[in-house]
């Protein structure tokens, strides 16, 4: 009887999703190493803090960004790119987590991206109301790679369109934990975040943090 009760409950962890060709989402896939992210996470931006960036066209971004790695995503009044410098400190970026390198390169594997090695990390961090409007990611030099992004804190409304501007995006939510591999035809897919909802995470507070994980060179 007890068996059979058991047997009705169903998967605390939720099966791999296959978004589009080339695109898994591994929900809860970091949940098991959330802490030393999270303390990882805590030494680089004492090191590089959160910033809001402005773009080309003079808008500052509402999400606030850092990098770890060999190279990290800036963009400014004169364009986007990826420096091995902090332009705030003019040294280089903390280096990538071993944690961090390991997680992106078992998530490329269970993805079907094997050999994943990273060389930039971008940490986006969303409060309530920031949001990333839809956008291709193009400043890398070899779409062979895919990116590996994780999900931490709020949950999100993920904006997920086509090869085009204007095909129309689907929606997912990214919790907590989860992992999407982002490769083959959907490398260069416009995609994008809604606002983020009010709320309040038991280990992050009002906010959600975004790792993504590029072959910047
Ligand atoms: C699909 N970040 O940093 S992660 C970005 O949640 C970015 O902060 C979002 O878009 C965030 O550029 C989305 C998911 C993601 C990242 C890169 C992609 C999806 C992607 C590249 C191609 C296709
Ligand atoms: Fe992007």
């Amino acid at each position: 009887m007890a068996a059979d009760l058991l047997e009705s409950v169903p998967d605390v962890r939720p099966a791999e999703e296959v978004i589009a060709e080339g695109a898994v989402l591994l929900p809860g896939f970091a949940r098991t190493i959330e802490v030393e992210l999270l303390e990882a996470l805590r030494a680089i931006i004492e090191q590089s803090p959160f910033r809001h960036m402005t773009t080309p066209g003079g808008h500052q971004m509402s999400v606030a960004m850092t990098n770890c790695g060999g190279f990290g995503w800036v963009t400014d009044r004169s364009g986007y790119r990826y420096d091995p410098n902090d332009p705030q400190s003019g040294k280089p970026w903390p280096p990538m987590p071993g944690a961090f390198r390991e997680l992106a390169r078992a998530a490329a594997d269970r993805g079907g991206f094997g050999g994943f090695a990273p060389d930039a990390c971008l940490v986006n961090r969303y409060q309530p109301g920031a949001r990333m409007s839809l956008h291709q990611d193009r400043d890398e030099n070899d779409f062979s790679a895919p990116i590996v992004s994780v999900s931490l804190g709020l949950p999100a409304t993920f904006l997920f369109g086509g090869l085009k501007r204007s095909d129309k995006p689907r929606r997912f939510r990214l919790e907590h934990g989860d992992v999407v591999v982002w490769g083959g035809p959907t490398r260069l897919a416009f995609h994008g975040v809604a606002p983020l909802a009010e709320g309040e995470h038991s280990l992050l507070g009002r906010q959600r943090i975004n790792l993504t994980f590029r072959k910047a060179r």
